[in-house]
């Protein structure tokens, strides 16, 4: 018997990488029976049915410590949020909503700033400076002149990442400076070949280095907030967590509120630009929720 983890699954197969190589299994019978879809992020347990042409059969999935939707992935560790200090510009309202998804999803964030290169103002150190008090763990990159690859590399070292950021960001560029072993399409040629995709995708595992995953996250690309209820929204808000249960009111929306410790905190703890993103955020969802709670 093998264990692996479900890289791909596609037409019935899945593919498991295990430490004997990518094995193509089907699944037994009992899975459909107990109603258990086997996913890609899965730890997997085959038994090998022919080694030469690394055919076998998915015996057993372990439990999983999560489950995304979108991209439908299973034990997800980090999602890891690309965005370009600079070219597209560095675009902070864009990633709030990265990060909401995210923290809806309860994942672990890191963010990398990628592109540093050519901001040669360093004024991502701003951004840098803002997103590390609020909690996140943020790696600034360059995948261009290979500046600080090794720390992003230790990041993800033995994890399962989900992928995110916009087009243009270096996702692909920094994947292949991962691991020179790849060589994903980058810039214009990588847009060109995205319009032109209509199939569904399939979530895919990439294996940058042993025991080390990275999946694309088109599912991302929505950043509309649309099933956002807006009194979760502050929990989504790490550097509103010290100040929980301080507010004079315990359904406190730390808006207009009397005594509310999270408000007394903007402009030291909690940075004011990431206080009014949370004030405009929280309407624009208040809206679409009414919306349609109306329909
Ligand atoms: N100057 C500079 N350009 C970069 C860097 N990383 C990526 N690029 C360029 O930015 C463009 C978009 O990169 P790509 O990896 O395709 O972005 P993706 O859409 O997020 O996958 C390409 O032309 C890359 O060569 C970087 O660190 N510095
Ligand atoms: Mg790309
Ligand atoms: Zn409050």
């Amino acid at each position: 018997m093998l264990s692996g983890t479900i890289i791909k699954g596609i037409g019935g197969f899945y593919y498991v990488d295990t430490d004997d190589g990518v094995y193509e299994c089907r699944a037994r019978g009992k899975f459909r029976k107990e109603k258990v879809t086997p996913t890609v992020g899965d730890f997997a347990e085959i038994s090998v049915l022919d080694k030469i042409k690394k055919k076998g059969s998915l015996d057993a999935i372990l439990p999983r410590k999560n489950e995304l939707i979108r991209p439908k992935v299973a034990n997800v560790d980090q999602a890891l949020i690309i965005f370009a200090a600079v070219s597209p510009q560095f675009n902070p309202d864009l990633l709030d909503r990265f990060l909401i998804l995210a923290e809806e999803q309860r994942l672990d964030i890191t963010i990398c700033i990628n592109k540093i290169d050519l901001d040669t103002e360093e004024r991502y150190r701003i951004f840098e400076d803002i997103y590390a008090k609020a909690g996140y763990r943020v790696i600034p990159v360059s995948a261009e002149k290979n500046i600080n690859i090794d720390r992003l590399k230790r990041c993800v070292e033995g994890k399962i990442s989900v992928v995110a950021g916009p087009s243009g960001a270096g996702k692909s560029s920094l994947i292949n400076c991962l691991n020179p072993k790849f060589s994903l399409e980058t810039g214009e040629i990588s847009r060109k070949i995205e319009r032109g995709k209509h199939t569904t995708r399939h979530a895919e595992l990439m294996e940058i280095f042993a025991g080390s995953f990275i999946v694309d996250s088109p599912g991302f690309t929505s950043l509309y907030l649309n099933n956002i209820n807006p009194e979760e929204l502050k929990s989504y808000f790490p550097e509103f967590r010290p100040f929980y249960g301080q507010c004079r009111f315990a359904s406190c929306r730390h808006i207009n509120e009397p005594d509310c410790c999270v408000k007394e905190h903007v402009g030291a703890e909690i940075s004011s630009m990431r206080y009014e993103r949370y004030k405009i955020l929280y309407d624009e969802i208040c809206e679409i929720y009414e919306e349609r709670k109306r329909q």
